[in-house]
């Protein structure tokens, strides 16, 4: 958690944008049932975090612009025989003293509280259609006080609009602690990597380098990764969402490693391909290399007078003329881009925000075109080149061979700054980083 005040200054930010008789309502995220009764550990949504802190499940944030109580927050309640079981809660009135609300009451009493602290709304921030549980409930509430308002002359919301218009816009522009937070959850994430590529040697499984990665998260004070590391030895690369991560990794083959430690909710998304025997054999540096250059050079363009797209196009670009190089395909370059042929090996985007969710939140458009980069933006940039072992077109040196590297920026008004910098990148390092 941040300090008190980041999260005042956060509510204050968001109240800003609303207008008189309008409110705002999250929602926390659920429990979600691993199998039988047992659990997934639980993460609140990042849009209750972001504006409150609170970590608990069963639970609701209502904004009201305007109100003397602007902040009210629907909490499970102090419960010493649950908390036996189930942990300490804060309740109401650690809601009220250390979290800043102006009111608490339980989270059961939603349904019969909201819609009386919402006559006088026109406009609500929800996000209708989510959760049908919690869609029943909101408008249950409002069915409740239907002719209460209506005998006071008052009215109740008549149109939802998405919290995410002004919560994600918000989220999308990083604060000095914030930036701190994913510099520091890129430098853990740069040892977790190392201490896999120092581990590798024939024989070893792909789930033990997943465990020395999530250890090392853990290690250092991070809550584990950020999205499920994924783990593949050989052809296993060329799997983009491969997480099984169960097959023994080989001498000669290349690792890929994706994975980003989460730190106080904020998470790295790092990619490195490294080789198990400590050398890359000459196809492997030969394809190790373009998707180097391509990704040097979309780091580059991570900056003000630059789009989100520019990005992608530049490793379009060096990508497909590499390709050309190097026989994997065969034509014009231009009409290779043109009739996107390139996405035979590379075939997925370059970038994506990235913050308190792996896949940040905020609009990638911006006056019907490709959103122009601004400073506090964080992106990832991570190109690859994956050549499936079955692909009898490909040029018999390649086969087998998948890269990603992957690097998270972020824009400022000068140099492009490269949060995950402390990780092994060039074939020198990674080579070193190998030896341990
Ligand atoms: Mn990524």
């Amino acid at each position: 958690m941040l300090s008190a005040d980041v999260y005042a200054a956060r509510r204050q930010a968001v109240l800003d944008k609303m207008q008189d008789g309008q409110a705002m309502l999250l929602l926390g995220a659920h429990h979600h049932l691993r199998n039988g009764d047992a659990e997934y550990r639980y993460r609140q949504s990042s849009d209750v975090l972001y504006v409150t802190g609170w970590e608990d499940p069963e639970c609701a944030v209502l904004l009201r612009k305007g109100h003397k109580k602007p902040f009210t927050l629907f909490v499970q309640p102090k419960d010493p025989e649950r908390e036996v079981w189930t942990g300490r809660r804060a309740g109401e009135p650690g809601a009220i003293a250390d979290f800043g609300a102006d009111q608490a009451f339980p989270f059961a009493q939603l349904k019969l509280q909201l819609g009386e602290l919402l006559i006088g709304t026109r406009e609500l921030f929800y996000a209708a259609g989510l959760d049908a549980g919690y869609d029943t409930k909101v408008l249950g509430s409002f069915a409740k006080v239907r002719r209460k308002a209506r005998d006071q002359g008052q009215v109740l919301p008549d149109a939802f609009i998405s919290p995410g218009r002004i919560l994600h816009e918000l989220r999308l522009f990083k604060s000095s602690a914030e930036i701190a937070l994913l510099r520091r959850a890129g430098d853990i994430t740069a040892q977790a990597h190392h201490s896999a590529m120092a581990m590798a040697q024939d024989g070893v499984f792909e789930y033990e380098l997943e465990a020395v990665v999530d250890y090392t998260f853990r290690r250092h004070g991070g809550s584990g990764p950020g999205y499920t590391t994924i783990v593949g030895a050989g052809d296993n690369a060329n799997i983009l969402h491969y997480i099984v991560n169960n097959a023994p990794i080989r001498d000669g083959d290349l690792v890929l490693i994706d994975a980003g430690c989460e730190l106080n909710n904020y998470t790295a998304d790092v990619t490195r391909t490294f080789p198990v025997s400590g050398r890359f054999t000459a196809p492997q540096k030969e394809l190790y290399g373009l998707v180097l250059d391509a990704q040097l050079q979309c780091i580059a363009a991570c900056s003000v007078g630059h789009t989100f797209a520019d990005v992608h196009d530049t490793a379009v670009r060096v990508l497909t003329q590499g390709m050309v190089a190097l026989e994997l395909l065969k034509g014009d370059v231009d009409e290779l881009i043109e009739t996107k042929a390139y996405k035979k090996y590379y075939m997925h985007g370059t970038s994506h925000w990235l913050g308190m969710d792996v896949h940040d939140v905020g609009s990638y458009v911006a006056s019907g075109g490709s959103r122009p980069l601004e400073p506090g933006m964080v992106l990832t940039v991570e190109p690859g080149l994956y050549v499936p072992a079955a692909d009898s077109d490909a040029p018999e040196r390649f086969r087998g061979i998948g890269i990603r590297i992957e690097d998270d920026i972020l824009v400022t008004l000068g140099e492009p700054d490269v949060l995950t910098a402390a990780c092994a990148k060039s074939i020198e390092q990674v080579e070193a980083a190998c030896q341990g």
